[in-house]
């Protein structure tokens, strides 16, 4: 990992456990960033690419593996909560199937937070990227995750959302699809990033619908308009006032691990978001 910027303690005006302000307003902090979304998504493939990719810009990151039910990874994780869990070996001592032994899993993850937090601690980075289990409702729908990013820390965390392509190519798709990362940002109070992954997968011409549905709801509203009007577009158009009228972020930043689209938009976007747009020394 990288030697700390060259400060000196009268620089810092104030700090907790995981956030330092300096003189000027700069905060330094070790960003969280939580990779969430349904199984197959491309969580892990994501997390594992813009690690990469911070790495290949000069940042420091870390990987924390959070599935304790994956056979591989295509990363090697700095922290891995296979070795506190695995559920396999949850299945055999208590009896459980998969789903069982997920949930049991996701309560004892939170049972033994304190001390991955305090490995993840030992190390000096800029990003923590995390990688959370395969299935949504397992971090974005239990108590158990609120514990865990307590522990990890909420200061300077985020959580990057991710949409399934082929459900967002069209706009009834898409709308349910926002419905939700809604839903999720409503559960977790965090700033969201919201990412088209995969985004290799489309055609240029539906990557530039999404894009441009996905910045101007009016422009949603009209592409649902003009599909034919049955009962799912009306439910569509309710939700989509809905979301609209509570202000929930829509817009998506298209991404791909595959090619490499949009990963300094994520790094733009977590900049922007949590330190008002400010560059951390390299
Ligand atoms: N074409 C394409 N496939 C991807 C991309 N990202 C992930 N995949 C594939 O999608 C599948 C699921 O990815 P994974 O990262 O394991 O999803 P997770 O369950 O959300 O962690 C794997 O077969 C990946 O190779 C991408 O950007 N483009
Ligand atoms: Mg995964």
């Amino acid at each position: 990992m990288s030697p700390s910027p060259n400060r000196t303690a009268s620089d810092v005006v104030s700090f907790g456990p995981d956030m330092l302000t300096l003189r000027g307003g700069l905060v330094l902090a070790t960003k969280n960033l939580y990779f969430i979304g349904t199984a197959g998504s491309g969580k892990s493939t994501l997390t594992s690419t813009f690690g990469q990719w911070l790495k290949n810009e000069s940042y420091d990151c870390i990987i924390v593996n959070l599935d304790p039910g994956c056979d591989s990874l295509p990363y090697e994780p700095d922290v891995d909560v296979r070795d506190w869990i695995r559920i396999s070996e949850i299945m055999d001592e208590y009896s459980l199937g998969p789903n069982g032994a997920q949930i049991l899993a996701a309560d004892m993850l939170a049972l033994n937070i304190g001390e991955v937090a305090d490995v993840i601690e030992g190390f000096d980075t800029d990003y923590v990227l995390v990688d959370t289990p395969g299935q949504l409702e397992l971090f974005a729908f239990r108590q158990s995750s609120r514990t865990v990013m307590d522990a990890l820390g909420t200061n300077a965390s985020m959580l990057a959302f991710l949409l399934d392509p082929v459900l967002v190519r069209n706009p009834n798709g898409l709308v349910t699809s926002l419905l939700l990362s809604v839903t999720v940002q409503f559960r977790i109070p965090l700033p969201m990033l919201s990412i088209l992954a995969k985004a290799d997968l489309l055609s240029e011409m539906e990557a530039d619908a999404v894009s441009a549905w996905s910045r101007d709801p009016q422009a949603l509203w009209a592409a649902l308009c003009d599909e034919s009007i049955d009962a799912q577009t009306q439910i569509s158009l309710e939700l989509l006032q809905a979301i609209d009228t509570v202000g929930a972020a829509m817009e998506v930043c298209l991404v791909s691990s595959e090619t490499g689209e949009g990963l300094a938009d994520i790094y733009s976007a977590v900049q922007h978001s949590l330190e008002g747009g400010e560059d951390i020394d390299r």
